[in-house]
């Protein structure tokens, strides 16, 4: 089963692939988004990335954080992660709130919907930007803001290029998730740790049951907060970006920023909401912070 291939025809179309994500922990939609609109929002991709490499290293304002590591010192810096980018990209937050992630979601999370992630993440060729086998519960802390995570949290994640095994496409391990949080190793950083056999085996799975999520440009990938996956190198010669946008049925969370309510989008307000970054309010920054 190792590397199994995950392009599939759906004939029966969106509501077949809620019926996957039910059973095995994901679901795929193909052609999500279209060539013309990809283009566009690489285009705003470019410039996120211009703006954190300008940075030269981590950077935070409120919410809004640019992960820039180098590979060695004196190199060139490289983002590999943005998070809430949509406070000042009009075009990535258009992409969050469009009205197709609420019809989308609408079966399987209702349609009044917060955000607890809204980010990207790039792999440049041959650079860093590993991720350990994790489940996403690992980040949902507190706890208590928590409530009903594996029926009321979905993960997406929109291709903007070509995710493949060269290119470091997600691995995932499929019906993972309904073992509920597995307490797998929080001892080191998800991202820049690459997947290692020791961590599945650890927890009753072995990578001999991964598969590869392949995705083309505009392909929607949507997983459960306990599905475990974990992502390689990308030894292709393009990037590998993913922008991920994570919803929540608004009743079971404290946390994140509304998205949509009844199935129509909230716009952001002026006072931005606590996600994860737990000093939002008394240390909003601008600040670097390695
Ligand atoms: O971008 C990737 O390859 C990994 C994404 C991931 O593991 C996550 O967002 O939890």
């Amino acid at each position: 089963m190792a590397s199994q291939p995950l392009r599939r025809d759906e004939p029966n179309g969106i509501h077949a692939d809620l019926a996957h994500y039910w059973r095995e922990g994901y679901a795929i939609v193909r052609g999500f988004f279209d060539r013309v609109e990809l283009q566009g929002i690489s285009t705003a991709l470019d410039q996120l990335y211009g703006e954190g490499a300008a940075h030269g290293r981590c950077f935070r304002h409120g919410n809004l954080f640019y992960n820039v590591a180098r590979a060695s010192e004196g190199s060139e810096p490289l983002v590999r992660m943005v998070q809430w980018p949509s406070y000042h990209q009009p075009v990535l937050n258009a992409v969050r709130l469009d009205t197709r992630f609420a019809e989308l979601l609408e079966p399987l999370i209702g349609g009044d919907l917060k955000q607890i992630i809204n980010q990207v993440h790039w792999k440049a060729p041959g650079s860093l930007g590993d991720f350990a086998w994790h489940q996403d519960s690992r980040f949902r802390t507190p706890q208590s803001a928590y409530r009903n995570l594996g029926t009321a949290y979905v993960q997406t994640g929109l291709a903007i290029d070509p995710h493949t095994p060269e290119s470091g496409c997600m691995r995932i391990i499929p019906g993972s998730h309904v073992r509920g949080d597995l307490d797998m190793d929080r001892s080191k950083k998800t991202l820049g740790t690459a997947m290692s056999n020791d961590a599945l085996e650890a927890v009753g799975h072995s990578e001999n049951d991964a598969i590869d999520l392949l995705l083309e440009p505009g392909d929607l990938a949507l997983w459960s907060p306990y599905l475990v996956h974990g992502s390689g190198k990308n030894s292709s010669d393009h990037k590998r970006r993913l922008y991920i946008n994570g919803y929540v049925r608004a009743g079971d969370c404290d946390r994140g920023e509304w998205a949509f309510r009844d199935g129509q989008p909230v716009r952001l307000g002026p006072r931005q909401a606590l996600v994860h970054f737990e000093h939002l309010y008394e240390r909003p920054g601008p600040h670097c912070t390695d």
